[in-house]
């Protein structure tokens, strides 16, 4: 009797392992992509930044893996979540800049292939690609760049709500609370699209004045000239002239100045008179100073980094959570966790703030994966990836076909062994030409060299030998010893053109500049 209730015990034990084995290994992997705003791989503590603190982004770093080649094909918030979505450039998915552009939901997303799969999907938080979401299961959105207090959120049902509170804190919220309702049968594909960090750089009132014992040091760059290079010198976006005291650095000389902001104006009395409390001194000081010239602007720089990097902890406090959150539902094994940001940003570098160039800190997105039993914890990936990439990635993920027409490629080879490879070189389009004055641009990298072509603001080349000068400071175009890799370049980038049929460039091409090689044919 006894040794048959062991026996029995014993069987059964041993069918439920094996059923729940079979069960895990049909299960398709679940899918957190956190997309943030404007967060630059300079202010991540697990990209070496040994001055700022962010442990969420770097718990991913190590459990998964560390991408420094990440890349963005083009610098800008909607174009960037237009190629994430649809695996394609601009110049194919229509999403060109944030100007003039609405996106064409009608198009196929990896959202719409995973939904027809059988994955539950939703997009919560910042979207800002005018058109409302197509193909998902679920999405509550900000309406355009959204606010970082009380925020207004778009819902499925045509109607507009606000909640109360701090931004990225209210959406880990709706993402907590759709995983919470969602269908537990089926796989999940979650999109959580951060607003911070972005412009104006308003951090949640616990983590006011969180960096203020530190002071940064400027980028070497930080006075750049801009000599030999001619769109950096029509720019419009310097911390020292372009960086607005009151909007921006949130000094203002009277309660009506103030007042009249509005992502100020909508705060609640408490988070107002934590503002004002936090603030107001600061100006106090400040006043106090009297500061012209480099004094002042450094006084800005400083002001800036502290609260970016406030609000970015904000930010990364919810990563955490929503890290969290999958240790306590057991999801944390079956879901693959991607971070990224829309595009990279300028942290004084060239003197600068904002993003759009083709240059390294814009260019350049900090991306990280953890997938368990795939990556190996605390890996570091410095082959080339693009936001281009995470839809065909995402697909290969799930086991669905990349339908045809998508041009990235699946980086799930990289994922598995990093010795893999999926592109040669990095071609990059920026279109808009508007808000800082940045020229429309496209070029192409091969890592080691970069060559640019500026249009329509300004009609020029450049030309960088990264290893000598990583910072991109001396444009090597037209220089003697530079003809061949000129040349050399000129011909990739010709390739890459035809590679991702961009017909727009190739008319800009065709219409030579004085200054060009007779190589450039
Ligand atoms: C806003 C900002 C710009 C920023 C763009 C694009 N100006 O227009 O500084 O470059 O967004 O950012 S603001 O006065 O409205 O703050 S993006 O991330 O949406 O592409
Ligand atoms: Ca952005």
């Amino acid at each position: 009797m006894n040794k048959s209730f062991f026996e029995k015990t014993f069987l059964f034990f041993m069918l439920m392992l094996f059923s729940s084995n079979v069960l895990f290994a049909q299960q398709r992997p679940n899918i957190v992509l956190i997309i943030s705003d404007d967060h630059a791989y300079q202010a991540i503590s697990a990209y070496g930044n040994k001055l700022v603190h962010t442990p969420g982004i770097d718990r991913i770093a190590n459990e998964g893996m560390r991408f420094d080649k990440g890349y963005v094909t083009n610098s800008i918030c909607g174009p960037s979540r237009a190629v994430i979505l649809t695996g394609k450039y601009s110049h194919k998915n229509g999403f060109k800049d944030n100007e003039t552009s609405s996106f064409d939901g009608s198009q196929n997303s990896f959202i719409k292939e995973l939904t027809k799969s059988g994955y539950q999907t939703a997009w919560i938080g910042k979207w800002h690609l005018e058109s409302q979401p197509q193909g998902f299961t679920y999405w509550q959105i900000l309406p355009g760049q959204g606010q970082y207090y009380n925020p207004d959120f778009l819902t499925m049902d045509g109607g507009e709500k606000q909640i109360e509170g701090y931004v990225t804190n209210i959406i880990e919220d709706v993402a907590e609370d759709w995983l919470n309702n969602r269908d537990t049968t089926k796989p999940f594909c979650l999109v959580i699209g951060h607003k911070a960090t972005h412009r104006t750089w308003v951090p949640d009132t616990v983590d006011m004045g969180r960096y203020d014992n530190i002071i940064f040091p400027l980028p070497h760059n930080f006075y750049d000239d801009y000599s030999g290079r001619q769109a950096a010198k029509v720019q419009d976006m310097t911390i020292a002239k372009t960086m607005i005291f009151g909007y921006d650095l949130k000094m203002f000389d009277n309660a009506t100045a103030e007042d009249k902001e509005g992502y100020i104006n909508r705060m609640n009395a408490a988070q107002r008179a934590k503002f004002d409390a936090y603030y107001h001194s600061i100006y106090e000081d400040f006043k106090s100073k009297n500061l012209t010239g480099n004094a002042l602007t450094e006084w800005k720089y400083q002001r800036y980094m502290r609260d970016y990097l406030s609000t970015a902890a904000s930010l990364d406090r919810n990563i955490d959570r929503t890290l969290e959150y999958l240790d306590k539902h057991h999801l944390t094994q079956n879901t693959v966790v991607v971070y990224m940001s829309d595009q990279g940003f300028y942290m004084g570098e060239h003197g600068w703030f904002d993003k759009r160039w083709m240059y390294e800190e814009s260019f350049r997105t900090p991306i990280l994966v953890r997938y368990p039993g795939v990556v190996r914890p605390g890996s570091v990936n410095k082959n080339f990836v693009m936001n281009l990439d995470i839809a065909p990635t995402l697909l290969n993920i799930a086991g669905v076909a990349i339908p045809e027409g998508m041009q990235g490629e699946s980086f799930l080879p990289l994922l598995k062994n990093k010795g893999a490879k999926i592109h040669d070189a990095l071609y990059y389009h920026y279109y808009e030409n508007g808000e800082h004055s940045v020229s429309p641009h496209f070029g192409v990298s091969n890592g080691r060299y970069k060559l640019i072509r500026f249009y329509k603001r300004v009609n020029s080349w450049e030309l960088y030998d990264l290893k000598k000068d990583p910072h991109e400071m001396h444009n090597l175009f037209g220089a003697k010893k530079y003809e061949a890799t000129e040349v050399e370049m000129y011909h990739l980038l010709q390739q890459q053109i035809a590679k991702y049929e961009d017909d727009d460039a190739t008319k800009i091409l065709n219409n030579k500049l004085p200054s060009e090689p007779a190589g450039f044919n």
